[in-house]
């Protein structure tokens, strides 16, 4: 029997955009485009630098430096809008591809990179930076995430969550479930979806026989579709939502709808189970290339703009790639700490024991 995937769809969901593939500013009643041209400027240059970093990491991997790495490529704007509509006092909780929200949080790249390369388990401190650890269970961070708003509603803190995941993740039961929990304690969360179009090898209409956004209306929450591309559009879009949070009236579900333009990870190849005409397609709606377009048409930044960025690009480029290889091996011991907060007598077991089997080594050298 074939399915009819379209059956029970409504007419096509509204795309909230501000910015055209084209570089056009759109109007949109319910958002404003209130951007200076240096706003735009510094927009420009964190998705040109993180697109960079991200280049950079495929290449580490490719060379046998990182054991694994998720590219973000064609998701910087969703990454960077929404990464920038957070206060200093809200709290992110990513997958294993937030590299750009990471970067807005303030973390060092090759703090990211370590995690790859194996010489540490998370990486960062996500009280430093209010930015929680890579998540790689998935959906896991909603709960995480509705667990930790809940708890900053009863502190009375003036902050909001957001909580980051996949088109995949979607049809899990962790994130049913928070949207269950965040719906009905009001808790002050943002689901940002991620719908880069692919779970590993499965599309979208294997996830949802609706748009994803319109599931947050079943649990009692707004739901909004935002062009995943635009990053005016995800910072406005993103920006209301965690206000809405702030003051009391609960979560909201984005669904950025994007494209994942690489590799699920470098693990993958997409070229067995997607058509490079899709591809071709999303290449035409890249999301830096729209506001190096607006930047250019309305005459607010030179060609001396562009080589400088470009240039910072490069020396951040060299820099991550160097610093990468000077990371140090961790002392094995290591492992065992941070694995509970406070001592475990089954933990100080295994220690023991692996600090014996450590030793039986050093005994056979001499
Ligand atoms: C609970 C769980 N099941 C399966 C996996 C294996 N897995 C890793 S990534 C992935 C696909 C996730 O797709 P999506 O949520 O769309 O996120 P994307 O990778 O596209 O950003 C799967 C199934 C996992 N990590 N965790
Ligand atoms: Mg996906």
């Amino acid at each position: 029997m074939t399915v009819d995937a379209s059956r029970g769809a409504d007419a096509p969901p509204e795309l909230v955009q501000l910015l055209t593939p084209e570089g056009e500013l759109v109007e949109h009643p319910d958002y404003e485009f209130d951007l200076t041209a240096e706003d735009v400027k510094s927009l420009y240059r964190d998705l040109v630098l993180v697109r960079r970093v991200d280049l950079e990491a495929v290449a580490l991997q490719r060379q046998g430096e990182l054991g694994i790495w998720a590219s973000l490529l064609g998701q910087e704007a969703a990454q960077i809008g929404s990464g920038r509509a957070l206060t200093e006092q809200d709290m992110a909780f990513p997958t294993y591809r937030e590299h750009g929200v990471a970067w807005c949080r303030g973390v060092d790249p090759v703090k990211l990179l370590g995690l790859f390369r194996g010489v540490n388990h998370g990486g960062w401190d996500p009280a430093e930076h209010n930015f929680h650890l890579y998540t790689i269970v998935i959906g896991s961070q909603t709960l995480h995430a509705t667990g930790y708003a809940m708890g900053i509603q009863r502190d009375g803190a003036e902050a909001a969550t957001i909580v980051y995941f996949g088109d995949g993740a979607t049809s899990q039961g962790d994130v049913n479930e928070s949207f269950i929990w965040a719906s009905v304690f009001n808790a002050p969360v943002v689901f940002f979806c991620q719908n880069n179009q692919w779970a590993i090898s499965e599309p979208l209409e294997k996830q949802s026989r609706i748009p994803l956004y319109r599931r947050a209306s079943g649990f009692g929450f707004p739901g909004v579709r935002v062009d995943g591309n635009d990053v005016f559009a995800c910072l406005a879009v993103t920006k209301k939502a965690l206000q809405a949070a702030r003051e009391g009236q609960g979560p909201t579900l984005i669904e950025a709808f994007t494209y994942r333009m690489g590799a699920h990870t470098t693990s993958d190849d997409p070229t067995r189970y997607r058509l490079e005409t899709e591809l071709e397609a999303w290449k035409l709606k890249d999301p830096i290339e729209r506001v190096k377009a607006y930047l250019f048409k309305n005459e607010l930044a030179d060609q001396e703009f562009f080589d400088r960025i470009e240039a910072e690009a490069a020396e951040l480029g060299k820099s991550v790639r160097t610093r990468c290889l000077e990371m140090p091996d961790p002392d094995p011991m290591e492992m065992f700490e941070h694995v509970y907060a406070h001592p475990h007598v089954l933990l100080a077991e295994e220690r023991a024991q692996f600090a014996d089997y450590l030793a039986g080594f050093e005994e056979e050298v001499a």
